[in-house]
């Protein structure tokens, strides 16, 4: 592109920037060489400018005080019509009508891991990192029910070079050619605290992921949505990366989102028992005759301490980010880009940015920015009739967000271990345990041998784990 063509490309945007206060955005322009420029002038036309207008004059935005919440009605194991409803999801995955999909786009910097967070050494004993830890379920899957299950995974702009890559150098974990599929999730400027969009060098704008409730528009935008159709895919069965324990394709849940009354088969959403009040994790709620799902940030200290008559929390119902989606519904809420979009949470957060003043680098101590997300169980009050269900956490959630204390790598190997053991001893193996009750041998059990206790019957299995081994099944 020649210099003049790139200067006139950004000349010609002033007015628009003008209109919207965001002129600064190529005051530093004339620093810059004709490709800085050419990418500047890129990256400015693809903004919403009318969007970002929206979100910093505080229209469409998520608003969470809609109401008085009240506690979901949950489904679970224990339910007159789970066998039916296992049977239906079973049907759903032996007709091959069920994808897995993985959102990986979060940077993963509480973990502190310097890398996609999927690449993170999860397991117990063998160290496998947590997409091969998924791709063994999916395997696991195929075997028992003789259907090919398409993994979509999606990442960022900033980490899906590196995705790709290790999914490259690993085989793709023995999935097949074309199993894998990459989508790179949108992105959303960052802004300061008058709204002004923030520059992170002279030729380019801040830009942050746009939030896992981008995911939905980024399935229609990849092709992903037309592709499952052609593929006969149903069902969307979507995950988060950092829960090593996620049952991914799970048939009972399948089969209560697709064939129960209670269910409209859109959106469901699985639940743990919340471990204390301050918890944070999201809870499911009903509110306006919906079902949707609070942050733990958005959830009142009053409502989130708030007991029933069994001294249970009343808004006990923890999300643990586990949905099903229904390929119909995400083709029918992405449809139309200006109607269909989920609200856009605003969170202030320190953003390294250039002075608009001055064009120098800023590290800031303080909070100086704002970053707009959409959230993807704010679709859940769009579906119908949402169900949500519950499970037990030992067998379902330990997730990996902080590099120690709570939900850390090695709480998550101890909860793994526990899950193994537990496993273990229904099947009468005498198992080591601490004097909490904990496991107290390292344990891992891989998918592709046994994806709950019934599974590892006719296995060969040790009399006795004792304190302090380590055991791969
Ligand atoms: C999330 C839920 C919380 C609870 C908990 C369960 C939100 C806002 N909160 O908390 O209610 O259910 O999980 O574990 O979801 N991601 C993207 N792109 C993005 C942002 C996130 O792919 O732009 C992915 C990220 O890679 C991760 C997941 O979404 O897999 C969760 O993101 P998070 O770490 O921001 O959410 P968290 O753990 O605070």
């Amino acid at each position: 592109m020649s210099q003049l063509h790139a200067a006139d490309r950004l000349a010609s945007l002033s007015p628009r920037l003008e209109a919207a206060g965001q002129e600064h955005l190529i005051r530093f322009a004339e620093r810059l060489d004709p490709a800085a420029r050419a990418r500047l002038a890129e990256q400015v036309e693809s903004i919403d400018l009318e969007l970002l207008l929206r979100l910093t004059s505080g229209r469409g935005l998520a608003h969470a005080d809609a109401g008085e919440p009240s506690p979901p009605e949950t489904v679970d194991a224990a339910d007159p019509a789970a066998l039916d409803r296992r049977r239906e999801g079973e049907r759903l995955l032996r007709h091959g009508k069920v994808a897995a999909f993985t959102v990986a786009g979060g940077q993963g910097t509480r973990l502190g891991w310097n890398g996609p967070k999927g690449t993170f050494p999860a397991t117990v004993v063998t160290g496998r990192p947590l997409f091969r830890v998924f791709a063994e379920q999916i395997l696991a899957t195929q075997d028992r029910f003789g259907a090919e299950v398409p993994w979509y995974v999606m990442t960022s702009p900033a980490n899906d070079a590196e995705t790709q890559a290790f999914f490259r150098d690993n085989n793709r974990f023995g999935l097949a050619p074309g199993q894998v599929c990459f989508l790179v999730q949108g992105t959303m400027p960052s802004v300061d605290l008058e709204g002004r969009i923030l520059l992170e060098a002279p030729d380019r704008v801040a830009l942050n992921p746009d939030g896992h409730g981008g995911s939905l528009r980024a399935l229609r935008e990849s092709g992903a949505i037309e592709e499952m159709k052609a593929r006969g895919i149903e069902q969307i069965s979507y995950f988060q990366v950092d829960n090593p324990l996620v049952r991914i394709l799970d048939p009972l849940f399948l089969g209560f989102h697709a064939a129960d009354e209670r269910s409209s088969g859109e959106m469901s959403g699985k639940m743990v028992p919340k471990r204390n009040a301050a918890e944070k994790v999201g809870v499911f709620c009903r509110r306006g005759g919906r079902t949707g799902v609070v942050e733990y940030s958005d959830l009142p200290k009053s409502l989130a301490e708030a007991r029933d008559a069994d001294g249970r929390l009343r808004f006990r119902a923890g999300n643990i980010a586990v949905h099903l989606l229904s390929v119909e519904f995400v083709d029918r809420l992405t449809a139309d880009p200006l109607t269909s979009g989920l609200p856009y949470h605003r969170a202030v957060k320190k953003v390294p940015c250039l002075d608009l003043a001055t064009g120098q680098r800023i590290e800031p101590s303080e909070p100086n920015g704002v970053k707009f997300e959409t959230f993807v169980f704010d679709a859940m009050p769009i579906a119908r009739k949402a169900l949500v269900m519950e499970t037990s956490r030992l067998e379902e959630f330990a997730p990996i967000k902080n590099a120690s204390g709570e939900d850390s790598p090695a709480s998550s190997r101890q909860a793994q271990s526990d899950r193994h053991a537990s496993w273990l001893e229904a099947r009468g193996v005498r198992v080591a345990r601490d004097a909490d009750g904990h496991a107290a041998a390292r344990i891992e059990i891989q998918p592709r041998t046994a994806m709950s206790a019934g599974e590892l019957a006719g296995k060969a299995l040790p009399d006795r784990i004792d304190p302090g081994s380590e055991v791969v099944i």
